[in-house]
């Protein structure tokens, strides 16, 4: 017994003296200067600037009308766009804005898939001095991280979203959330927002993701429309395409448009048809066109000009009673 308590006794001070002779953690390196005054400054060109988004997927009708923003935005201006397509897997974003810190863009826009996990890359383009914004979605990071913010106020609109319920069901009742990607900044403020402004009176039932997805909420909306069957007043969905499935979904089970009450986000023409046909009754508006105010940032930051450190896009609520007559008018 005394042996053994000998040898763990050792055994515990050996491995003190070991973590004592690790070498320090080496501090993260601050970054030199105003982040991202090009040589150019205070005359660059939008021909000066290269500008990285790694776009994160193609899941919707949104993400291609922003994607189209900035392509369009690029060409016009004479921007040479570093664009990529990740496939909404967080390692194809981190993997491409690394690139682009190894090519030396000029600015990076970064619309991060979910919030959390992008500190080291962060830092990666800040000790490089190659300004990083944020578009559209948030991060989790520490806002030293970053130099700016350009988009939706994601909370908002599930606030926008929670009082077209409050109203569509003004003597309560049961609804279903399908929401976006689990841990993006879209999904995870539009579920807190809707949370915080639903009458006490209207229950959510279940909420499932559908990863922003029209493939893949379509199961969910068929399973959710099976195991709720005759219980189901309300339906929030987090984008249009994903409504777009719940639709054909509530077809299919014989549900007649205006059965379910339906709020949606984004506004996209999908989401235009849909209230023109009676299935949706709100849809909160986000916009995705965020190309120009990007990239007129980015110049400022090469120029070494004062930004904003959160630019949150004016956005507001569709209805039925327009939707014909606006729909010609809409981009996306
Ligand atoms: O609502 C959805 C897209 O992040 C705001 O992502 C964006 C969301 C948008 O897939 O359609």
């Amino acid at each position: 017994m005394y042996r053994i308590k000998t040898i763990a006794f050792l055994v515990i001070v050996f491995t003190m003296i070991l973590a004592a002779c690790q070498p320090a953690v080496p501090a993260t390196k601050a970054s030199e200067g105003p982040i991202g005054k090009a040589s150019c400054a205070p005359n660059c060109t939008y021909k000066d600037m290269t500008l990285c988004y790694p776009q994160l997927g193609a899941e919707s009708d949104w993400r291609t009308a922003n994607t189209a923003s900035f392509k369009e935005t690029a060409d016009q201006l004479g921007v040479k766009l570093v664009f990529s397509d990740a496939q909404q897997k967080q390692e194809n974003q981190i993997s491409a804005m690394r690139s682009c810190i190894q090519q030396g863009v000029s600015v990076i826009a970064l619309p991060p898939v979910v919030e959390t996990g992008w500190d080291a890359v962060l830092q990666e383009a800040k000790d490089a001095n190659i300004p990083v914004i944020i578009v559209d979605r948030s991060v989790s990071a520490d806002k030293s991280m970053y130099v700016s913010h350009i988009g939706s106020d994601m909370v908002l609109e599930g606030k926008k979203a929670g009082e077209e319920m409050n109203k569509l069901l003004p003597n309560g009742g049961n609804v279903l959330e399908i929401s976006g990607t689990t841990g993006s900044g879209a999904a995870v403020g539009r579920a807190k927002g809707f949370r915080e402004t639903l009458n006490k009176n209207i229950t959510i039932l279940d909420s499932q993701t559908g990863n922003f997805n029209p493939t893949e909420a379509k199961p969910v909306a068929e399973a959710f429309l099976k195991k709720y069957e005759g219980k189901i007043d309300g339906f929030f969905i987090h984008n249009d395409g994903m409504a777009q499935a719940v639709v054909e979904a509530m077809k299919a089970a014989g549900v007649k448009p205006g059965d379910i009450k339906m709020v949606s986000v984004d506004g996209t023409r999908g989401g235009f048809q849909m209230m023109i046909d009676g299935w949706v009754q709100a849809d909160v508006e986000c916009n995705p066109l965020l190309g120009p105010q990007v990239m007129e940032m980015a110049l400022k930051l090469m120029n070494g000009e004062k930004i904003e450190a959160e630019v949150l896009t004016n956005e507001t609520t569709y209805y039925p009673d327009k939707a014909a007559e606006l729909l010609p008018t809409r981009k996306y």
